[in-house]
Order: C-alpha cells, then structure tokens, then sequence
C-alpha cells in the first residue's frame, strides 16, 4: 500500500473497474471499523481520506504489461496485477496467522499434515514470476532492504512461520503487541542469533540433563524417576528464563511443576545437589514394583516430593553491572496435576506487592515472576488451568506476566491426544486469554531458547503470561517400570530409533564446525566423571540425606494473647471509619445504616457482626499487620454486611475508610474474586504462604462452594504442614447455618473439615458473637507469623449477621478474649437441679435461646433442670472446658447434641466420643437433630421450619429426659 508514493494526484485515481470497486469496499469498511482491514490499507486510507466524487477516478494509463520492478515505476496498474497484490497480500496474511499449522517441530513427524495449501502461492493463482514482479513492500511493509521482491518476502515468511516456530498470534486484539510479536518473528529473532560459546554451553547443559537421567537409570534399576527424556530441553529454556528475569531485576522466580523431568530441574535449576538426590535414591526402599504406577506412589514420594521445602531455593548471583541477587523457588506440589498452579500465582503477587504502608498494596510486577510448567493432557483437561489463567489480569491476582511452558510430550499416562482434548493444540485454551504461544521442537533447543528469550521480552514489555508448546516425546513409560510399548507400540518402536537432543544437537555443532567428535566426548566424560562422584561419595558416607524442616517442635495456643483493644482507640478508629472525602457522595441508604455505627461503641449500645469485623480489620491495621480479603463479593459481602468499598452516585467512584485510616500501618487489599473457587482459595493459600505476616482471608459466597476446592482444602491447606513443613495462617470464611435455603446454601459441610483435621492442623469454629469474631481475627493476627500458625475454619453467620442475639457490648471489645466455648447467659445457675446439658454450636444456639424467652437476660426458673453451652471453638476440641462444665452438674442425667444438620453431618460424630469419654458412666449422651441425609437440608422452607421445631422443642422438653440410667445414648 504505498500508491501514495507514486503519484502527485490522489492515490485513489490509480485504481479503476473491479480493483477500484474492491478498494472502495475495504474503505467503506475502514470507515465502519478502522480494526477491520489491513494495517497497511488503514495507515494509506488514514492519510487517502475519501476517494474523490464518482466520476472523477478516471483511468490513467493502459496497464504495464510486465508489471512493476520497484515502486517507484508505478504510474499505471494493470487491474490483473494488481489483483496479484492483493493476493499476495492475502498470502502473506494467511503465512502468518496459518504458518504454525505447517510448521517443522514435531520430533517424531507423528501427526497428519494437515491441508496448509492455503500458504501456497498457487492456491491463489500465484506464479514466481509473478512474486518476483511484486515489490517486496507491497506486500511486507516491513521487509528488510535485503528482500526486494514479493518472492523473497515470501519465502522469507515462509522460513519464519513454517520452520522451526509454530507462532500464534491472531487471537491478540491488542494490535500493538500483535505487531510486535510479528515484528520480532519476522525480524528480531533472527537478529539474535546464538554466539559459538553460547550453542557449546548449551550442548553441555543437554549433556547434563541426559547423562544425569540414563545414569540414575543404571544406578537405580527400577526405580521411577518420571524422567525428562524427551523434553530434555526444558532445563536449558529454564537458565534461559532465569537469567532473563534475573537480569531484567527479578529478586524472586516461583516456579511451579508436576512429577514429569522434577529431578532434573531440581539438580540442574535449583542446585539440588547430585549426592542429596541419590542419596535419597539409595535409602528408598526400592519396593515400589508393586505398587500402582502412578506419580504418587511411594518412589516418588519419599525423598522428593512429600518433604521438599517449600523455599527449596538456589541461590544465584549474576553479575549484570552489579549483582543481582536473584532466589528460585519452586512449589511445593501434591500429585493432583495442575493444582499448584494458583498456589505459585499467590506466591508471585505476593512477593510483588509492597504491603509496608496503608491503602492497597502496591505490586512491582519486575520484582518477581512466576513460570509454570503443565503437561499436555493436564493443560487440556483440568479445569483449575483455565480458573488459574483468568487471573491475567484481574487487579487483585494479576502478576505481569506468567511465563508458561507445556512440556509436552504427546501422552498422558497411556492416554493419546486424540482421547484426551478436543481442540488441535494442547495450548489452546490460552487463546481465549489472549496470550501468545509458540510452538516449537523439543529436538531444536536452540529454537526454544529462542522462543524463551522472546517470551521474556514480551513479558517485560507488556507485563502479561506467555506460552511455550515444546513438542517432545516421552522416552520410557509413564514411569520408567511401566512398559509403554503395550499400549503405544508404535510409537515407541520409533522412538528406540529416535536419537536423544544433546546427540542431535552435538551433530549439527559438528557440522558447523564448532565442536569436534573428540571434543563432545571430552565433554561426555566430565559429566559422568561429576555423577560416578556423586555416587561414590553417597554410597561412602551412607548417610541419608534429610530434608530441612521449617519447624521441628511448634508452640501451640498460647494463652496470653491480648486481642482486646481500649475503648478510646476503638472510638477513635470508628470516628475515621465513617469520614469519606469531601465530596465524595455515598448511597443515601448505606450512609444511613453506617451512620448508625456512629454511637454503637457508646455504653448501652451493641455493635453488631459487621462493624466488629472492620474494627478487628482497622486495629489490625494500626498494630502493623496487613490484611487480604478475597472472594466473590467480598467488598460488599454477600449478605451486604461489610461494604468496605464504598461508590459515589454520581461519578463512581470508590473510596474505603480502610484504606485512609490514619491509625493503619499496614496494607489492606480487598477484592471481589472472579467466580471460581479452587483458584482463589489456592491462589490466597499461596499468597500468605509466601507472606506469613499477611493476614489473608478467603470468603466463600455460601460455605458448600468451598467443596469446587476440595483439592486445594485436602492437599495443601490441611495437609501442607506435615507434608511440607509449609506454614499457613489462612483464614476460610464459610457461610453457614440452616435457614431454608435449601439443600445448597445451608451447609458449609463442617464435617469434612472435622474429618481433615488431626495433628494440630486447623482451628475450627462456630461462633454466636460479634466480640468472639472480632478477638478471633485479632487472635489469628496475632499468630499467623508464628509456629502457632495453623488455617482458620470459619463457619461464618448469614441470618446470624443482623439477629440482635449475637451483638455484644462494647466493652467486650475492650476486655476479654475469644472464648473456646461460652455458657448460655441466663442458664445453669442452679447446679444442684440441672439435669440436662446440651452442647451444640453456631446458629442452633441462637434458635435455643430464642425459645427460651429470656427475660432481662435471665431464664425463668422453670429451666433450673437445664444448661446450655456453646461450644465455639470445635477444634482443636476444648476439652478441658467441656470437662469443668460437666464436672460442676452432680445431678446430670444426660447431655445432648443439639444440631441442625443431618446426623450424618454436622459435628455429632466428632463431638459424640469427645463428650462420651467426658461423662459418667450414668449419664446419657443424647443425639437431637435431623435425621440421617443424602442431601444436606430439604427444599421447601416449611420442612426446614418444621424440622427445625421438632428439634427445638425436643432438645428444651423436659418431658424427653432420658428415664434410663444405663448411660446408652439413644440416637434420635
Ligand atoms: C488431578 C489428577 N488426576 C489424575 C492424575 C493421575 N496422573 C498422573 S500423571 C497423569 C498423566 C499426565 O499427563 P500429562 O499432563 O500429559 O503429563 P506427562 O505425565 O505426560 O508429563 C495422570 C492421569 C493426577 N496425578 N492428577
């Protein structure tokens, strides 16, 4: 499109017939949408403007027969010829958006060619001669000033997108990064050529990664690796990154990865030293034969995968002008493939965000990046990918740019692409994310490295996630005691002929005479000479190698921890919460309600569930610790109880008191998550794994959606300490409590977390105050960075939020601390005559007091034979309290759980040998709640009310004690 050049008139008058008509069409739908047409037809339109009235385009001189040599000589255009143009041009476009479809970078050449004559000149009708008249411009603006004719753009193009690179580029809207992504594949790639010493070092590294795999294999004989072969290169396009960010100033790279080549990037990109690793290969048991072949049996587990330190990190110093001092991590990573991959984007934003002053914190996305390595079928098929990739750019998650590498080797397990996705690519769901990918040969490291440096480049200058497909195969079997051949044949009679990378690329060193035969011999034998070392060291000392623990010993539930707060500063800090900037102009109706909170701290005031959670934020704050709240909603709440984000009527504004407090000396992030679960959950796990002194909070819309995250609960959040020594302070936010909603929205299933916990791993609570919850948070503030850190389970309150019965005073904030269990105010002032005692926890409690008709606080004394308690912490289970509290009723003839839920569910089967093992022989322990369900609660409101009578008006029937001393219980 440069006619403008070539005429003083208007470009316009050097079209006519068909060609002025298609011109004309492409202009009328550069005015509709400039995005719709060629770059080069909308810059030439842009500077054209419109084409004169009709009838004033008039033919010039009859067409050149020969066509043109060069632009300068175009003074006329033969309408043929300049169809030619176009479709040249229409050549060249699909080279670029369909070249990757024949690209040269599958190692084995197993997949069908597909139908790519639509990148062939003569599908349009294209012959050389006729590429060769076309000026190279014409059709590639860009074409350097080697490349003159259409021909050589062509075949330049054609090298570019159809040999050794498969690039994807089309799905990018943003034209300036297509641009450039198309500019460096055109150009800059090819500028960046390797040095001698660069390809021999590399050729090394390959060597390493080979030699280190087939010696474990002979010195280990039978033992399971999940070796790189294959996908060797992916160590060498790990250096590559790591030296990239680290130069560009990354003090921290997070790494995530399965099973498949962990052992080498562990020795080769993490330092892991050989002697650790076949140390761990010598005490093995090595009687895992039997055991079902999959990545986490025990060969795997021991040594590497179940106690590898979470910061298993190098140390690396590189000297760029001055040092920089850069520390790899990589995750740690349970067998559930793709699982960890939220856990390493919450470790990135964590190390990227600048928490130290008040407001959100503030990220340095160069400061740190994450790299994340997927398998081909885990990337297709596990749904946590995508949730994970929806991050990019979400403010509250997002971490500049994640670099992605599939290391894909064409199998998952047994399973056959064809089996395993319904798309062309593995990478094909990074389309709709709009990230780059390249594909390209594993057997072609330097193309890799090519494409890594690319990728590195495009996060530094775009700040957004970049994928790599290295197309590979897989050696051995899924591991290496499976035969593969039993059900992949074929393939793997290839593959025994199929040299292995380092030979290949030795080969072409050879030939382009960098290295000798004897040379990469030389280089072969210092290698082995390293690993024979190793394991001769490791087989002398025979010492096992012990993982380091973060914490051998931890201090439990320390009892001295002041959480009140004096109710001066409370009053101070609630006065800050209710200013807003001038002018900024709050919904009528929410300034009301938070205007209410004005007076809540004055005496004989209550302050209810919402504003105890901002004052524990805002104390919290002042005291110098950060606080993260995520989840759907979250700034609002689902039940509307927080709005710590306020919005202007008029401008939209947002403004949060939190973030201007004056009293806060720390960050306060809070963010609406997107819709998913197991990502949020992970990635928040991961971000105050990484930063213990952050108290990061994740909320579930309704607690029952926490089980779209079970993997994230089971692996990492309740199992993480001992199998990882990983330390987290987490805190779950679980809507819970039966109000008729129906079998979904009632149940946060505390069960399953009852279930999940042992060791010491979690706290779990229930709560019927506003105070308790304000200690609480205070308490786990107080904690988190400590050996007494453990993740929080909280059952939190729906209808609860607005039941006046769990206010409390104001000088429950300022006195006092969370309560592991508290007794029925009003209750159980006659020990002498109480004869039942019933235990329950949450909600029910608030229902039981209700239907007792407190007067002033007190019960009549027509309940003396009664007592109530709440037992809010249910684990770790407070017994010693439980125990005094039966212990002052000589009389007790039973005691009850009282529940809502189904007798399957709820906590009866935790607390019912709890309490047993608490109580006289005489004493009946007595079940009162729903009976046993498939689903947790019914769906029609009036079941669910009369349910929840029928065990009201059981549990507070005197008429119902037990008559029987045996002590059996009786299941209701
Ligand atoms: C969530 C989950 N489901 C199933 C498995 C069992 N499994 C282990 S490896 C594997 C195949 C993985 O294939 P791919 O993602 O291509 O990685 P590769 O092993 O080929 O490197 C399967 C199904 C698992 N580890 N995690």
């Amino acid at each position: 499109m440069s006619a403008e050049n070539n005429s003083q008139k208007s470009p316009w008058e050097l079209y006519y017939g068909p060609n002025l008509g298609y011109i004309e069409e492409m202009y009328e739908a550069f005015l509709q949408n400039p995005e719709s047409v060629e770059p080069a037809f909308r810059d030439s339109f842009a500077k054209w403007g419109p084409p004169p009235s009709a009838g004033a385009v008039v033919s010039v001189h009859p067409p050149l027969a020969s066509g043109i040599s060069g632009s300068d000589s175009i003074k006329t255009i033969d309408p043929a010829f300049l169809k030619k143009i176009v479709d040249a041009g229409k050549l060249v476009r699909n080279i670029r958006t369909y070249g990757h479809l024949a690209a040269d970078n599958d190692p084995l050449g197993l997949v069908a060619p597909p139908d790519t004559r639509l990148l062939e000149p003569q599908t349009f009708k294209l012959s050389q001669d006729d590429l060769e008249s076309i000026p190279a411009s014409l059709i590639w603006e860009e074409a350097p000033g080697t490349i003159r004719t259409g021909a050589q753009a062509i075949a330049h193009l054609k090298g570019v997108y159809t040999n050794s690179f498969g690039f994807e580029f089309g799905h990018i809207h943003a034209e300036d990064e297509r641009i450039w992504l198309h500019r460096q594949a055109e150009i800059g790639m090819a500028s960046k050529q390797m040095s001698a010493k660069e390809r021999i070092a590399l050729l090394d590294r390959l060597i390493a990664v080979e030699q280190f795999e087939t010696f474990l294999h002979r010195a280990f004989v039978g033992q399971k690796r999940f070796s790189i072969e294959g996908t060797d290169t992916l160590v060498p396009m790990l250096d590559e990154i790591v030296r990239e960010l680290a130069h560009d100033g990354a003090k921290h790279i997070l790494m995530g990865m399965a099973h498949r080549g962990r052992l080498n990037v562990l020795t080769h990109v993490l330092g892991k030293p050989y002697t650790a690793i076949f140390s761990e290969f010598h005490h093995s048991p090595n009687k895992e034969k039997d055991l079902f072949p999959s990545e986490g049996a025990m060969g795997i587990n021991i040594g590497w995968t179940g106690d590898v330190k979470y910061h298993l990190g190098a140390h690396r110093s590189l000297q760029e002008n001055e040092t920089v001092e850069t520390r790899i991590s990589l995750a740690n990573n349970p067998s559930h493939l793709e699982y960890v991959n939220p856990i390493v984007e919450g470790y990135t934003r964590a190390a990227q965000d600048d928490r130290s002053t008040s407001g959100y914190p503030k990220p340095d996305f160069g400061s740190a990046a994450a790299i994340l390595m997927h398998g081909d079928a885990a990337f297709a098929g596990e749904g946590i990918v995508g949730e994970t990739l929806n991050f990019k750019k979400l403010p509250g998650y997002e971490n500049g740019g994640t670099i992605h590498i599939i290391v894909n080797n064409r199998l998952g397990f047994t399973t056959e692409s064809s089996d395993s996705r319904s798309t062309y690519y593995a990478s094909d769901l990074a389309k709709g994310y709009e990230i780059p990918i390249v594909h390209v040969s594993a057997d072609d490291p330097e193309a890799c490295i090519a494409a890594v440096r690319m990728a590195c480049e495009y996060r530094q200058k775009f700040h957004k996630d970049f994928l790599i497909d290295m197309i590979g195969y897989r050696r051995h079997g899924h591991n290496e005691t499976d035969d593969p051949e039993t059900t992949q044949p074929l393939l793997y009679q290839k593959l025994r002929k199929h040299p292995v990378a380092a030979r290949i690329y030795g080969e072409r060193l050879k030939e382009k005479g960098l290295l000798s035969e004897d040379q990469i011999a030389g280089m072969r034998q210092a290698g082995l000479a390293k690993l024979q070392a190793a394991l001769d060291e490791v087989k002398q000392n025979d010492k096992e190698y012990k993982q380091p623990k973060i914490d051998e010993k931890s201090k439990r539930r320390k009892k001295d921890i002041v959480t009140s707060v004096p109710l001066k500063k409370l009053k101070e800090i609630n006065e800050e919460l209710l200013k807003w900037p001038e002018g900024f102009n709050v919904y009528e109706k929410l300034e009301r309600i938070l205007m209410r909170r004005s007076t809540a701290l004055e005496n004989g005031s209550k302050v209810d569930w919402g504003l105890a959670e901002t004052l524990a934020f805002a104390t919290i704050l002042s005291d110098g610790t950060p606080i993260r709240l995520s989840g759907q909603d979250s700034e609002r709440a689902t039940f509307a109880f927080r709005n710590l984000v306020l919005h202007d009527v008029e401008t939209n504004a947002t403004f949060s008191p939190l973030h201007k407090l004056p009293q806060a000396n720390a960050s306060f992030a809070v963010h609406n998550s997107p819709l998913a679960e197991a990502s949020v959950l992970g990635f928040d796990y991961g971000y105050n794994v990484f930063s213990p002194e952050t108290l990061v909070i994740w909320e579930a819309q309704y607690g029952d959606f926490a089980n779209c995250a079970q993997v994230i609960i089971d692996q990492f959040i309740t199992a993480g300490r001992v199998k990882w020594s990983q330390k987290s302070g987490l805190i779950m936010l679980l809507p819970h409590g039966y109000e008729g909603q129906g079998p979904e929205h009632s149940s946060a299933k505390l069960e399953r977390f009852l279930l999940l916990a042992a060791e010491d791993n979690l706290t779990i609570v229930n709560l019927t105050s506003a105070a308790q919850y304000f200690h609480l948070l205070r308490r786990q503030a107080a904690i988190i960075n400590t050996d007494e850190a453990r993740p929080l389970i909280v059952m939190s309150p729906k209808s609860l939020i607005r039941n006046p019965s769990i206010t409390s005073d104001p000088t429950e904030f300022s006195h006092g601390k969370f309560k592991l269990v508290l007794e029925q105010p009003g209750l159980g002032q006659r020990p002498d005559q109480v004869e039942r005692l019933i235990f329950c926890t949450g909600k029910v409690a608030i229902d039981l007091e209700t239907a007792l008709e407190l007067k002033d606080g007190q019960a009549s004394d027509a309940w003396n034979w009664l007592h109530i308690v709440r037992v809010e912490q249910l684990y770790p289970f407070p017994k010693t309290d439980i125990e005094e509290i039966i212990k002052r009723y000589p009389k007790l003839k039973e005691v009850l759980w009282v529940q809502e839920e189904p007798q399957n569910m709820g906590a009866w089967n935790y607390v019912e040998p709890r309490i047993r093992a608490r109580v006289t022989k005489e004493t009946t322990v007595r079940y009162i709640g729903r009976p046993k369900r498939s689903s947790p609660a019914s769906g029609f409101q009036y079941v669910h009310n009369m349910e929840q009578q029928r065990i009201i008006s059981v549990a507070l029937n005197r008429s119902t004690l037990t008559t029987t001393t045996k002590g059996e219980n009786s299941h209701e």
